[in-house]
């Protein structure tokens, strides 16, 4: 059945949700500036991903907690804050390999961004350090979409998707287009 927004209401203004289409997926993707991303996303509340090119190129992340919701038939939004204090809300159109992200960067991210770069769950301690220190303002705001390269579907809870630095991958690894 297609995606149904009709049935929404004041009182219950949540539409139906199937996360199905996004839940399982690894995707990558090249923003307009030129940022190279990949996310996986392992299950309905909690991404891996790597950077690949950019301001923080070489950084990754595994277990960051995420609000995933779907807003359309092929339309879904994964919202999250990092322990950095960077916050981001990413909008994914999986069937028009579209994707559209908004970036929130403290200032001393847009200062210090290598200070970033690393495999952060080895470093969540420095990284509170450095959010805690600031300065936190102003907020450097990123919005760009970027196009879907790469999209497959790896299955949930595959802690092998994500598990070793962007620079150690494969020559090529994320030039691939599917
Ligand atoms: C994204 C944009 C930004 C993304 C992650 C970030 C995994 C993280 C940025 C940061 O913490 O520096 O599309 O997807």
């Amino acid at each position: 059945m297609a995606f149904d927004l009709s049935k929404t209401t004041v009182s219950n203004p949540i539409p139906q949700q199937d996360l199905s289409g996004i839940v399982g997926k690894r995707f990558i993707y090249t923003y307009a500036n030129g940022w190279q991303y990949e996310m996986y996303v392992k299950n309905a509340n909690t991404i891996d991903y790597r950077i690949h090119s950019g301001m923080v190129g070489g950084r990754w992340v595994k277990g960051q907690a995420v609000d995933l919701v779907q807003l359309g038939e092929d339309s879904f939004k994964v919202s999250w804050s990092e322990p950095t204090g960077t916050s981001v809300a990413v909008n994914v159109m999986p069937g028009q390999r579209l994707l559209h992200g908004v970036i929130f960067f403290p200032h001393w991210v847009e200062e210090n961004g290598s200070r970033t770069v690393c495999f952060q769950n080895d470093h969540l301690d420095q990284m509170h350090a450095y959010r805690d220190a600031g300065p936190t303002y102003p907020i450097y705001v990123v919005p760009d979409f970027a196009k879907i390269t790469w999209l497959e579907d790896v299955g949930i809870n595959d802690e092998s998707v994500i598990s070793i630095a962007p620079g150690d991958l494969p020559q090529g690894f994320s030039d691939r287009c599917n």
